[in-house]
């Protein structure tokens, strides 16, 4: 840039490089009281799970304590905590959702 004629050196420089969204886990927690079937109908209809994955993941958060059921930008990861957390309150059953930073 030519500071010679009267401009006033403001950046001007734009960034070329973007920042990756940070992704975050989204883990179901084991209870004693959730019935199976429920998990496996939350992982396939908020995590778009096949039948036998979500039954693999369901089996694998009951023995295992918690289990990992996707990874996704924070607002998306969030979305589906909301939606497995309201739907557990709207059936009565404990289960708990979380997310947590990869
Ligand atoms: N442990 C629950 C049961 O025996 C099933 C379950 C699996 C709950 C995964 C929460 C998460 N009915």
């Amino acid at each position: 840039r030519d500071e010679g004629a009267g401009q006033t050196g403001v950046a001007t420089k734009t960034r070329t490089k973007t920042k990756k969204p940070s992704l975050y886990r989204v883990l179901l927690l084991n209870d004693d009281y959730t019935p199976m079937e429920f998990v496996i109908l939350i992982l396939e209809e908020v995590f778009n799970k096949s039948r036998e994955d979500a039954t693999r993941i369901m089996l694998s958060v009951h023995n295992q304590g918690v289990g990992e059921c996707g990874v996704y930008p924070y607002e998306v990861a969030e979305t589906k905590v909301t939606n497995v957390m309201d739907a557990a309150r709207r059936n009565q059953h404990p289960l708990q959702c979380v997310m947590e930073k990869q």
